[in-house]
């Protein structure tokens, strides 16, 4: 069983129109706006399509932006059964202060086969194509699978690069870090597109990790899946009413490490378009009458990797 190839199309320009809609809030300081305004265009736009579909992540408490509510049915009820991750506009600061790396994004699975997650943070590790498993390890020390890595690629460990959010909760992961010598990649935001940069060797990042959000944890788990690379996540319910809700939604083990298989099983497709340009993809761009969009997209039965540049005209 696999999802209609004609759905890639579809979702592509769903993320595409998503990323347009952000183009007058660039640089306005207003990342409310500029995520009410990317959540709208995707929900009317998932709406349209032959599908029966529920959003198993959606946008909310984290950054109290406007959501694509979990458990919300899209689609016109006439198709396939879908599971839909939703996350509008990934780095809303960076909309709001027009910087580099902010993206539209979405991924896709058939019923029941992309994990129910609530919005609380994760601890995740992501790492790239054709390493066996067990040489990095989500509850291995940041010593051993620097090393590890390092050995397994044979590259010396100054060379080796870690990409992780900068925030105070790293702090001694990062002076670890810096200690060992390695190549540090201190991101302000958009993790999603923090672990896709171990996807291919010329962006250069050998490992990402670190406490970032569970739904973007779920999203790119999906991509990296569909590009044969690995990840490894462990939720974390830090309050009582995030453990009430974890278990609401099936959780058992509430310190479970999940790996990439239990996270997305089966077929998927992501979408992600560019908003503002970053390491990964590029933003948009207004040419004469026209947006110029880029998406990176995957589709895992079609063994599907490419980035599609679009065209949409402006009105
Ligand atoms: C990350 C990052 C997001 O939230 O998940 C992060 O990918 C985690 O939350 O772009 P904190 O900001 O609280 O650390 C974002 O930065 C914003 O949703």
């Amino acid at each position: 069983m696999s999802l209609d190839k004609n759905l890639t199309q579809n979702l592509i320009n769903i993320t595409s129109k998503a990323a347009i809609s952000c183009f007058p809030h660039l640089g306005k300081k207003n990342k409310i706006q500029a995520d009410k305004a990317a959540t709208d265009v995707m929900r009317s736009n998932l709406n349209k399509l032959n599908i029966d579909g529920e959003v198993v992540i959606g946008e909310g408490e984290l950054d109290e932006a406007p959501m694509l509510f979990i458990g919300e049915k899209l689609g016109n009820s006439k198709g396939k059964m879908i599971d839909i991750a939703v996350d509008p506009v990934e780095g809303t600061n960076f909309v709001a202060k027009n910087l580099p790396g902010a993206i539209s994004v979405l991924t896709i699975s058939e019923k029941g086969n992309l994990f129910k997650a609530p919005e609380t943070y994760m601890d995740k590790i992501a790492y790239g194509q054709n390493i066996p498993k067990g040489i990095i390890d989500l509850d291995n020390s940041v010593e051993l699978n620097v090393k590890n890595i390092s050995d397994y690629k044979n590259k010396r460990i100054q060379d080796i690069s870690v990409c992780l959010l900068n925030r105070d909760r790293h702090k001694k992961i990062i002076e670890t870090l810096k200690q060992l010598g390695v190549k540090i990649k201190l991101i302000s935001d958009g993790d999603v597109t923090g672990a896709l940069l171990v996807s291919d060797e010329k962006y250069d990042v050998d490992i990402f990790l670190g406490i970032g959000g569970g739904p973007e944890g779920v999203i790119v788990a999906a991509a990296l899946d569909a590009m044969n690379c690995n990840f490894q996540g462990r939720f974390i319910f830090d309050t009582e009413k995030d453990k009430i809700r974890a278990r609401e939604m099936g959780i058992e083990d509430l310190n479970k490490k999940y790996e990439i298989n239990e996270i997305i099983k089966g077929d998927s497709i992501f979408c992600a378009t560019g908003i503002t340009s970053g390491d990964l993809i590029s933003g948009i761009k207004k040419v004469g009458d026209f947006f110029h969009t880029e998406t990176l997209v995957t589709h895992k039965s079609q063994n599907l990797v490419t980035k599609i540049q679009k065209k949409y005209p402006s009105e």
